[in-house]
């Protein structure tokens, strides 16, 4: 692992997820988000999925502001981000960060899981990897990686260890956009 890449990740990741640019996160920031998802999806921003989406961005919120000690109705900084970001990862373990980040892997499943079994199969994993950018030629590479018990579906678990490993260095597969 090195550590350079895990904070420039990290600087990437704040810098999508400031999406109005004002140079510290908000809520606000994590609500136009989930609508941006929703819509990548080709689903209504104004739906159920969304609302859903929007729902695990503000608990996710809510925890990463707390653990900065200020309020949900605050300001993330760059460096409190990188900050929080970085214990939640590296000293809280693979539970902690599962619960915090996993109604958000949930809400995006729900949005991709076209056949609605709980899981993403390949054609689902290459639409998710289209809604956020990536070329079909190296979705059939991913997903081989993300499917680590090879049985030909991405379970929730299965993806949130693939962010964890891309926010370690060890994966270069970057699933949230
Ligand atoms: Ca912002
Ligand atoms: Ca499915
Ligand atoms: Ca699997």
């Amino acid at each position: 692992m090195s550590n350079a890449t895990a904070t420039e990740r990290l600087r990437k990741r704040f810098a999508k997820w400031d999406v109005d640019g004002s140079g510290s996160l908000e809520q606000a920031d994590f609500q136009k988000e989930a609508e941006q998802i929703a819509q990548a999806f080709g689903k209504s921003p104004s739906g159920k999925e969304a609302a859903e989406l929007n729902d695990a961005f503000a608990s996710m919120f809510r925890h990463l502001a707390e653990d900065a000690g200020i309020g949900a109705a605050g300001s993330l900084t760059e460096d409190d981000f990188v900050r929080v970001a970085q214990k939640l990862m590296f000293e809280d373990g693979a539970e902690s960060f599962n619960r915090v980040l996993g109604p958000v892997m949930r809400g995006i499943v729900g949005l991709c899981d076209k056949n609605a079994d709980g899981q993403i199969n390949r054609q689902e994993f290459a639409s998710w990897l289209t809604a956020v950018g990536v070329d079909d030629a190296q979705a059939t590479d991913a997903f081989d990686r993300v499917d680590t018990n090879g049985n030909g579906e991405l379970t929730v678990d299965e993806l949130l260890d693939a962010v964890r490993q891309f926010h370690f260095g060890e994966l270069d597969v970057e699933l949230l956009g």
